[in-house]
């Protein structure tokens, strides 16, 4: 009886490897004009840093002119990114928020 070509393992089969989504870095930006105190409270309020984590990443975004304030998947990265500038913008600050890919 002739054999039939090799499948694989059925529990090769069941497992299909799966890529895991790529991420997404979300940043801020320096700026001459936008308020520390602001910064900081963009880095409270929408990355849930505490008070020390916040004034340490918005010195670092002060000094090297580009922070990460977190990583993400693309929604959850673009939804951030667009909160911020919204909020930046109500409050009439030039403060900007971006994502790069990890
Ligand atoms: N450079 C601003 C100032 O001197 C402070 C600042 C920090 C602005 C981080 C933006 O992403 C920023 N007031």
């Amino acid at each position: 009886e002739r054999k039939q070509p090799d499948q694989g393992l059925a529990l090769e089969e069941a497992r299909p490897k799966i890529k895991p989504p790529p991420q997404y870095q979300v940043v801020l930006l320096n700026d001459d004009y936008t308020p520390m105190e602001f910064v900081v409270e963009v880095l409270e309020g929408f990355f849930g840093m505490d008070r020390e984590k916040a004034t340490r990443i918005m010195l670092h975004v002060h000094t090297r002119g580009k922070g990460v304030c977190g990583i993400y998947p693309r929604d959850i990265a673009e939804t951030k990114v667009a909160q911020v500038n919204d909020y930046s913008r109500q409050h009439k600050h030039p403060l900007l928020c971006a994502m790069e890919q990890a």
